[in-house]
């Protein structure tokens, strides 16, 4: 069998530029920067029950949820390394109500993240993780960015990712050839790639959502999960961890289906949705398509949602291909 090289992931960014000949660097640039936030960050989390850390920061988030000094730590973070780079002119966080204005904010791309999704588990020790998303810049170069910068579909994706702080602490990201995984190394503080070229399965065999919601669903995806535990079917099995990158990060490996479908709980008539479009949603369906998959939001491709607002959230479903297709095929009335 082939020898696995042992490429870190700057050797891999690098590599990855010179496909592209009139590739500035700038993006590369912009990565390596990531990386060595997420190493802060994995450093951090991987003690949070050492230090006083853990404990509600008594703050609260754009959203009325409360934020641990763990969102914080991870926010000031990503702030810090990026501000002064020069590859940005906006930054959007899941923390901050606004666009985050940049020391030097004339660079050509633009930043979503969300500096520790799933962060209310830390305190049971459950994968948490950053999931980042990059666009180029829309507006008149030589200044900085606006909204309009920011609220871009996610077919107008360059770059995307996210770093999840579990068991090992892993980089999953892919600039649009392919999607290819990285463990840190904390002995030597490098990610080496262990994934390459990471696929999904066409079809998997577990499904991931909170049946807690199932009272407040719409008929079609109670009978699309109802479907998957009918014993012709496997039947599938129900694995849900509550922390979307550790779910979504596993059936990116193993196949299966995500859901996070819309409630019909306060607003009987719309109902709600619950995951953030720019920097929860739209990375990991653009990181899910890249590995061959499907992402949809209802009967639509989430990556063809536009954007109204920062903090827009929206309905999901992502996995396999066949997979989503049956969830499909539910929610248009054909079954
Ligand atoms: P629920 C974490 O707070 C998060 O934003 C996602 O990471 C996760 O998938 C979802 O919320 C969990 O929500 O309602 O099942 O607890």
């Amino acid at each position: 069998m082939e020898q696995q090289r042992i490429i870190s992931v700057q050797r891999h960014l690098v590599e990855s530029q010179h496909v592209h000949p009139q590739a500035t660097g700038e993006l590369t640039g912009l990565l390596w920067d990531l990386t060595l936030a997420f190493k802060l960050i994995s450093a951090a989390v991987n003690k949070a029950g050492l230090t006083d850390v853990l404990g509600m920061a008594g703050s609260t988030n754009v959203h009325g949820e409360d934020v641990t000094r763990m969102d914080r730590y991870a926010q000031e973070v990503i702030v810090r390394m990026m501000d002064h780079g020069g590859h940005l002119c906006a930054m959007a966080s899941e923390e901050e109500e606004e666009i985050i204005p940049l020391t030097r904010g004339d660079g050509r791309y633009v930043l979503c993240f969300d500096p520790l999704d799933g962060s209310s588990n830390i305190g049971v020790n459950v994968s948490v993780g950053t999931i980042f998303s990059i666009y180029r810049r829309v507006s008149p170069t030589g200044g900085p960015g606006c909204l309009e910068d920011v609220l871009q579909p996610g077919k107008a994706l360059v770059a995307a990712g996210y770093a999840v702080y579990g068991s090992s602490t892993m980089l999953v990201y892919s600039t649009g050839a392919g999607v290819h995984g990285f463990t840190l190394d904390p002995s030597l503080g490098e990610f080496l790639l262990s994934h390459p070229n990471l696929r999904i399965p066409r079809r998997g065999s577990i499904y991931s959502v909170n049946e807690g919601n199932q009272a407040w669903w719409d008929d079609a995806t109670r009978r699309y999960v109802e479907h998957l535990k009918a014993p012709a079917q496997g039947p599938y099995k129900s694995r849900y961890i509550g922390s979307m990158i550790a779910d979504v990060h596993r059936t990116l490996l193993t196949g299966g289906v995500f859901l996070y479908p819309r409630t019909y709980k306060k607003d009987k008539a719309r109902g709600e949705a619950k995951l953030r479009l720019l920097y929860e949603a739209l990375p990991m369906a653009f990181l899910v398509e890249q590995a061959g998959g499907r992402a949809l939001a209802g009967s639509q491709p989430l990556m063809e949602v536009i954007p109204h607002t920062l903090h827009q959230r929206v309905e999901v479903a992502m996995g396999s291909p066949a997979d989503v297709d049956d969830y499909a095929s539910f929610i248009q009335g054909a079954r």
